[in-house]
């Protein structure tokens, strides 16, 4: 079986994420983790803190602490926060580690010995109201593609386009809003990656599986315009990775830093050798993910992430692996996903406008955003939350059918035949044509699972489960106990196995539930089943469980009209 690597886009470190940032990449990242997991496979799921930047630096000024802490502390609360989102993460790291400084330093010393770096006397903006360079978000102006007013000087959001600092219209100083800048002297490197064009362009047609949205905006950035531009790696900063040439120094580039998005993709690399020493393991346990001529030429690579963040990942980082000529892994497959909207319009950190996670977890466990998360993922198109739509599909779902089933067929048969599964014999027609129907539902769940079609794989979840409910609802066990307490316990049987199987093909989506589904089953452990046939063989007659607690409460009506006013911002 293959070994599967597994990385959601690492989150700027500068502040809370939101629903949206959270279903772009992190979430679905461990969807497909725990599944390949209960399926039998090794995976090794990383994830950290993207902490260099402007973005860091702004955030640390703006609450008053050295950047050093201030990333520190925001570590642990997005650590915090991805463990009550249930993500599991076999490591959640920070760029600004030991191994990323190594390795970023590493790329650049190879990729200058391959001729692939250029040294390049610029002009870059110099703020007098600030006294020093302006780079990248320390910039704001009109985007010279879409003419979006607040685009920032590494990346406009709006169009995806990557800029330099110097493309922006009417630029100001996103430090103290002056406009009083001028253009000095400065000397940085150039990444060349447009001599990597014609090799990038072959291996993004290789790619054959990837969605569409990933290849249709590396394709646009390669071709358009003046195709693939050469990127600075460099910035004039305090807080980053110093340039340096391997472990020597860099003449002439003394107090620089490497530029936030040459070192983050790195830390990908960097997060499994920081995995291995927090497991006490040696060099050889990671570098068997990431080094080809170390053995991971048997794993499958998988990146998920957001549309903005794909240039980035189909061009930039794979530019500097190929670029470096050394056997590191390249991505097999990039998941990337549309917008999440708020009830009409964007989430704004800035406005408090949308559910942040803290919030999400404070007024609503995990499994309830997981479930509409997920079913809603934004894959072919922009998504839109609303309270709504929320309420309807926890309640529908997740309480009226998942939870409902599991309620019903376990507190029916403690009335009835007490704690323990009944016999009641051989299966009947009608239950052959329900294994009939979930085994292609089963084997349509898997395929998507492993295709990563999120929203697809949930219908069909959902699927399985309003299946169990509606045969539940014809062969009415309660009914015939009256007449046939001996059908009726074969029935019941089924029931109590089929919530079981639920139990273990939803753990990927909901994995709250599905612990308490097999614990009142006492079957922790139980795994993936073979067939529709084996799943509801799994629990013998006499085998022993308990009732679980309720396991969706409904959203009423007055709950969301109080978090709809709550969360629409000031
Ligand atoms: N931190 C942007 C983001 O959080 C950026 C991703 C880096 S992935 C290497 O969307
Ligand atoms: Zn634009």
């Amino acid at each position: 079986m293959a070994r599967h690597l597994i990385t959601s886009a690492i989150p700027y470190i500068n502040g809370i994420k939101h629903l949206g940032n959270l279903v772009g990449s992190q979430l679905p990242a461990d969807l497909y983790a725990r599944y390949l997991r209960a399926r039998g496979h090794e995976v090794l799921f990383l994830c950290a803190t993207d902490e260099h930047g402007t973005p860091a630096e702004l955030a640390a000024a703006k609450a008053g602490k050295p950047v050093a802490d201030y990333c520190a502390e925001m570590h642990a609360v997005q650590a915090e926060l991805a463990r009550g989102f249930r993500l599991s993460f076999d490591h959640f790291g920070r760029s600004s580690s030991r191994q990323n400084h190594a390795l970023t330093q590493h790329f650049a010393g190879k990729l200058d010995a391959a001729g692939l770096i250029e040294e390049v006397q610029e002009q870059q903006v110099y703020s007098n109201a600030d006294k020093r360079f302006l780079p990248d978000r320390y910039i704001e102006g009109t985007c010279p593609n879409c003419g979006y007013d607040k685009a920032r000087g590494d990346q406009c959001e709006n169009c995806t386009k990557q800029l330099d600092p110097t493309d922006l219209i009417a630029p100001r100083s996103a430090i103290s809003g002056s406009n009083d800048l001028e253009v000095r002297q400065t000397k940085h490197l150039y990444l060349r990656q447009s001599v990597l064009k014609d090799t990038l362009d072959a291996w993004i047609d290789s790619k054959t599986d990837w969605p569409v949205l990933t290849t249709s905006i590396a394709k646009k950035w390669l071709h358009d315009g003046d195709g693939l531009k050469d990127r600075g790696i460099t910035r004039d900063l305090d807080w980053g990775i110093p340039v340096r040439r391997g472990k020597e120094e860099w003449p002439g580039m003394e107090g620089k830093v490497f530029y936030v998005w040459f070192d983050a993709p790195i830390e990908y690399i960097a997060c499994a050798s920081e995995w291995s020493e927090a497991q006490g393991l040696d060099a050889s346990a990671w570098e068997r993910w990431w080094r080809t001529d170390k053995g991971a030429d048997d794993v499958r690579y998988t990146q998920f992430m957001g549309k903005d963040n794909v240039p980035f990942h189909t061009l930039s980082f794979p530019a500097t692996i190929l670029g470096s000529a050394e056997p590191w892994k390249l991505v097999d497959h990039l998941k990337s996903f549309n917008y999440l909207t708020y009830d009409g319009g964007q989430f704004s950190t800035s406005q408090g406008r949308g559910i942040f996670m803290d919030q999400a977890l404070e007024i609503l466990p995990a499994d309830y955003w997981r479930w509409w998360l997920l079913s809603h993922a934004p894959e072919s198109s922009d998504a839109e939350f609303t309270w709504e739509n929320f309420q309807v599909s926890v309640n529908k779902d997740l309480a009226d059918v998942l939870g409902n089933f599991v309620s019903r067929i376990t507190k029916f048969c403690r009335s009835k035949f007490g704690e323990r599964v009944p016999d009641g014999g051989a299966f009947g027609p009608d239950e052959m044509d329900l294994l009939h129907a979930i085994q292609e539902r089963l084997g349509r769940y898997e395929a998507l699972m492993q295709a990563i079609e999120v929203r697809k794989s949930a219908q069909e979840l959902r699927a399985i489960w309003a299946s169990g409910n509606e045969y539940l609802q014809t062969v009415a066990p309660w009914s015939t106990f009256k007449t046939d307490p001996e059908k009726a316990a074969m029935q019941t049987r089924l029931g109590l196995n089929l919530a079981h199987f639920f139990g273990v093909i939803s753990s990927p989506f909901v994995p709250d539930a599905s612990e308490v589904i097999l614990e009142s089953f006492g079957t922790p452990a139980a795994g993936w089943p073979e067939s529709a046939n084996t799943a509801v063989d799994q629990l013998k007659a006499g085998h022993a469980f308990t009732v679980p607690d309720v396991l969706f409460a409904k959203i009423t009506d007055e709950q969301r009209e109080k978090w709809q006013s709550d969360f629409s911002g000031t």
